[in-house]
């Protein structure tokens, strides 16, 4: 299968070069410096599993013309733009959507839809995963600890089901487990609970996501989950809070050692998912009259942690 990666960060790049690994065609679509390092080096998986795969690069989004699939792995704060330049570039393919966060589908078949793509909806196919992966220099990516993939049962999809078989098999072929599951929805709730607990709190401290599993540190995720239970609540979608802590504590010790996603971020001076999983978070529950201060005052103290840590003019 030919596969286009387009936002070949650490996850995408890390499976990329799974799929590479299982002899599928692989084209990375992702910064200059890190595809020259993949063409020097190739393309370099430290932690588990490691190795080093051969991928191609291209500079933008035409690569996916002649692609099988597309999976579409920048961050949220970058969807829009790339599922835009993706719907201008390519004609209808089918296109994974990986993303954390609440919200993601209505922007990417938004976007593919102003670009010209007539049925992005029969097109796109949301997942989660909780593949820890650490960007370490260009060419090289850290696989740091085990995660899954959960998709939409395809039982349960509309008449004209988007290709999420298609996306099962070949997901499947990275090694890591992969379940379908009819209440899709709700997982993707289940996953920005366990999201809104782990990245902020990570970000702040500047600690790997093992150190949330006990101490004060504990205390601040667990918090930030309770407000994120209540916020799917009042959005009818009924996560008990005994099963979030369950969700929170396997997700953190499985990647334990991984510096999760919003505080490579933060590091490396970049937008964070914050928007995604707290924004999202507290507009919901705020469109129910609902004030969540422990999320609100997570979202201030990180906004501000971003504006002295951002590159001067890039603060956004
Ligand atoms: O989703 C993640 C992230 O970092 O964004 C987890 C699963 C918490 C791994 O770090």
């Amino acid at each position: 299968v030919r596969v286009v990666v387009l936002g070949a960060g650490a996850v995408g790049s890390l499976l990329g070069a799974r799929l590479s690994g299982a002899g599928h065609h692989v084209v990375l679509v992702g910064r200059s410096d890190h595809l020259e390092a993949i063409r020097a080096h190739g393309l370099r998986i430290e932690g588990t599993d490691p190795g080093t795969f051969r991928v191609e690069g291209a500079p933008d989004a035409r690569a996916a013309q002649t692609a099988d699939v597309v999976l579409l792995t920048v961050k949220s704060f970058d969807l829009a733009e790339a599922a835009g330049a993706l719907g201008r570039a390519a004609p209808p393919r089918p296109t994974l959507l990986p993303q954390n966060g609440l919200g993601i589908e209505a922007i990417a078949l938004r976007a593919l839809a102003d670009a010209g793509w007539a049925h992005p909806e029969r097109e796109v196919v949301r997942a989660i995963h909780s593949i820890p992966a650490t960007w370490v220099a260009p060419g090289v990516v850290r696989a740091a600890g085990n995660g899954e993939f959960i998709l939409p049962d395809p039982s349960h999809g509309e008449p004209d089901v988007p290709p999420v078989g298609r996306f099962v098999e070949l997901l499947r072929s990275t090694g890591y487990p992969v379940r379908t599951v009819a209440t899709f929805p709700e997982q993707v709730w289940r996953k920005a609970i366990v999201n809104a607990a782990i990245n902020p709190v990570t970000a702040l401290h500047g600690v790997v996501n093992g150190a949330l599993l006990e101490g004060p540190l504990r205390l601040e995720a667990l918090a930030l989950l309770r407000e994120a239970v209540r916020s799917a609540a009042e959005e009818g979608v009924r996560v008990p809070e005994k099963e979030a802590v369950e969700e929170f504590e396997r997700i953190a010790r499985a990647t334990a050692g991984n510096r999760s996603s919003m505080l490579q971020d933060l590091e490396r001076g970049r937008p964070t998912e914050l928007d995604a999983i707290l924004g999202e978070i507290e507009r919901r529950a705020r469109s129910h009259g609902v004030d969540l201060p422990v999320t609100h005052a997570a979202i201030a103290a990180l906004e501000a942690r971003r504006a002295q840590l951002a590159p001067r003019g890039k603060a956004s």
